[in-house]
């Protein structure tokens, strides 16, 4: 079972991807916490140059790192996890890309789609939890948060940009979860920690 988990910044990720642990472990499943960028050897070198504020990164360049790190995080961690039986449980996945470079960025969504799939090997996610939240909403929490741990410079490149950029991104999360709603489930992060934990558990009920 391959789970990834989207949103906009400080929509709750972290926090819910712990809960869910917490109930997998309760339930004695096997499973992979992992994410991206930087779930792989190569990808936490990358990650830092992505994501540090100091960095100027070209559209372009910041695309083919984001696809770089994907490649070689699917080929490093996620497939051997999954051909282990394990349950794989991935903070951001591809379908951040299509949200961020290309609803956020203006970058063309088919062929990024297109880039994703080369990148994957056509791996794509048996569910997907979208955590829906006003951008104003995560990104203050977002910003609260990295105040409180010191991370603005380090890991605040994207918190960066203005909120018009990060509407449009909460936008195409929920473009892509209409396209595929059998893939897709989308949860109201406005809610409670263990309330979004809740809504998630009801969906994978069957799977348990
Ligand atoms: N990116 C990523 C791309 O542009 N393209 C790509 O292809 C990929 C893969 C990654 C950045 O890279 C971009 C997107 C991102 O900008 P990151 O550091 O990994 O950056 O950060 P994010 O994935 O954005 O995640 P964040 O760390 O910002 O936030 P989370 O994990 O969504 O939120 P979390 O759990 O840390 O919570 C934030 C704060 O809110 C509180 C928490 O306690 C915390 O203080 N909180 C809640 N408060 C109220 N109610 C709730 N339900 C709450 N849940 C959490």
């Amino acid at each position: 079972m391959f789970l990834t988990v989207e949103g906009v910044e400080g929509a709750g990720k972290s926090t819910f991807i712990g809960l869910l642990e917490a109930e997998l472990v309760k339930r004695g499943i096997s499973f992979l916490r992992t994410r991206e960028p930087g779930g792989c050897a190569l990808g936490r070198q990358i990650r830092p140059l992505l994501l540090d504020a100091a960095q100027k990164v070209d559209a372009r360049a910041e695309l083919f790192l984001f696809l770089a790190d994907r490649a070689q995080h699917v080929a490093d961690t996620i497939r051997p996890a999954l051909a282990r039986g394990e349950w794989v449980i991935c903070d951001r996945y591809a379908d951040s890309t299509i949200a961020y470079q290309g609803y956020g960025r203006g970058m063309d969504v088919e062929l990024l789609q297109s880039l994703n799939d080369c990148a994957t090997g056509g791996l794509w996610p048996d569910i997907t939890f979208l955590l829906d939240l006003p951008a104003e909403e995560g990104l203050s929490r977002a910003l609260a948060r990295n105040g409180r741990e010191g991370l603005t410079q380090s890991e605040g490149r994207f918190e960066a940009e203005a909120l018009a950029f990060h509407q449009r991104i909460r936008e195409g999360f929920l473009i892509r979860a209409a396209r595929w709603p059998e893939r897709f489930r989308v949860l109201d992060a406005s809610q409670s920690p263990e309330d979004v934990a809740a809504q998630a558990e009801r969906h994978l009920q069957p799977y348990f």
